[in-house]
């Protein structure tokens, strides 16, 4: 397919949200680890399917029906292109990474004994935290921590070390949702391997950032969600290999999962199907495939370098004010970047910068262990997407040096 040349003014026009005043400012949205916008494409495809096609899938023969089905599991297939998954029973949907997470700690949970070990590092996001210590409660299983280096990196010989035949699951993010590091996952999924650990990837961060290719990964689960990648909120994807996905119970009950029922027992559907019970996010889903049909018309590498260059012009500026700590400087990261500044509140920054029109995240960003680590209640959060400009980082800096100014 031949791709249209990336031109960020003209790839702006296509999301209507961007264009529009905040507090008597041109809004400039730096919050896109937490949510992207949406662009045109994917808002149309979701009025479309509910002015034309709107049923229910996978159950009536009638036309509505089948055009739903056809444009749903379309969807489907370019989701498994997209992350180059062998075959459309791969793409389970879910609403979410943290739906991803919940539905894999408690079928796989099924399967482990008390005593077995499950390891995540400590960049993880609450998600890939919180369902395993719920296993833990449950089953005793063992959660244990891959731990950080001084650069906060992960400690990759930690990481050696802590792996053994006892380590049935190694749950680990791509990209830090807190700091932007890019884990190294391809060696750790292939350490995992050696000891015949499977390997959950947490991808809610990196699916916007960089190209996902799971057979390459060689990963046996990949998660993110749809919101974070330009689609609509409600949407996700749980990526697991064929074999390990039949060898798993399935999570919910109720419709669509099932082959057969009666009142004294039920056979359950083949994939994907045996892992979506219940009437699913039809319209968001769709709205998934649209949007990304829309990143496909784009040469990836040149969104990538864009981003790239946004993150180091911030870096760059950020890193000569006064009493201002970047997290992780020098070191490659993918997306977004943190700071603090000495004596002032991560929130106190926010709001002002809000007030200029400038919209980012402050807090914990569902981190709270690694805050704990860093020391602090919580960093200010710049998060880039392929909409946003070099001037919008220039005005940013502008903004924080008022900000700094006015707090001194
Ligand atoms: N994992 C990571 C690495 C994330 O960044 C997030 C959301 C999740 C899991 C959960 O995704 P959800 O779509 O199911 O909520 N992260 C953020 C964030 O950084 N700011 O707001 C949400």
């Amino acid at each position: 397919m031949q791709k249209k040349l990336f031109l960020v003014h003209e790839l702006r026009e296509h999301f209507p949200i961007l264009a529009q005043q905040v507090n008597e400012h041109e809004l400039i949205y730096f919050d896109n680890a937490a949510s992207t916008q949406k662009p045109r494409c994917v808002i149309d495809a979701i009025s479309y399917f509910y002015t034309h096609d709107n049923a229910n899938v996978h159950r009536a023969g009638h036309q509505l029906a089948m055009r739903a089905t056809r444009s749903f599991e379309n969807a489907r297939s370019i989701v498994r292109d997209f992350i180059n998954a062998k075959s459309n029973a791969e793409i389970i949907w879910t609403k979410g990474t943290t739906e991803g997470f919940n539905l894999l700690s408690h079928v796989i949970g099924t399967q482990l004994q008390a005593g077995d070990e499950v390891l995540i590092s400590a960049l993880e996001h609450h998600a890939n935290i919180v369902p395993w210590q719920m296993l833990v409660a449950a089953k005793q299983i063992v959660l244990k921590i891959i731990p950080l280096q001084d650069d906060y990196q992960l400690d990759l010989e930690a990481y050696r070390l802590l792996l053994n035949n006892k380590t049935k699951i190694v749950s680990v993010t791509h990209i830090s949702n807190a700091l932007g590091i890019i884990n190294p996952i391809v060696e750790m999924i292939k350490l995992a391997h050696e000891v015949g650990a499977q390997v959950i990837v947490d991808g809610a961060q990196a699916i916007a950032h960089v190209p996902v290719d799971v057979q390459a990964l060689d990963c046996d689960y990949y998660l993110f969600s749809g919101h974070k990648l330009f689609a609509p909120t409600g949407t996700g994807v749980l990526f697991g290999k064929k074999h390990l996905l039949e060898a798993l119970p399935p999570w919910q009950g109720g419709g669509e999962m099932i082959k057969s029922v009666s009142f004294s027992t039920s056979t359950y559907n083949e994939l994907p199907f045996k892992f979506e019970a219940g009437t699913p996010n039809i319209a968001g889903v769709i709205g998934l495939g649209s949007a990304i049909e829309f990143l496909n018309n784009y040469e990836r590498s040149a969104l990538i370098a864009h981003e790239e260059i946004l993150l180091l012009e911030a870096e760059k500026a950020l890193l000569v004010l006064p009493n201002l700590h970047v997290y992780c400087a020098g070191i490659k990261k993918s997306g977004l970047l943190s700071f603090t500044v000495q004596g002032e509140h991560h929130s106190d920054i926010a709001m002002l910068l809000d007030a200029q029109g400038i919209a980012l995240r402050s807090g914990t960003h569902c981190a709270m262990p690694l805050m704990s680590l860093l020391n602090n209640s919580g960093t200010v959060r710049l998060s880039f997407s392929i909409y946003n400009t070099l001037d919008e980082v220039k005005t940013f800096i502008k903004a924080l040096k008022k900000v700094l100014l006015l707090l001194n």
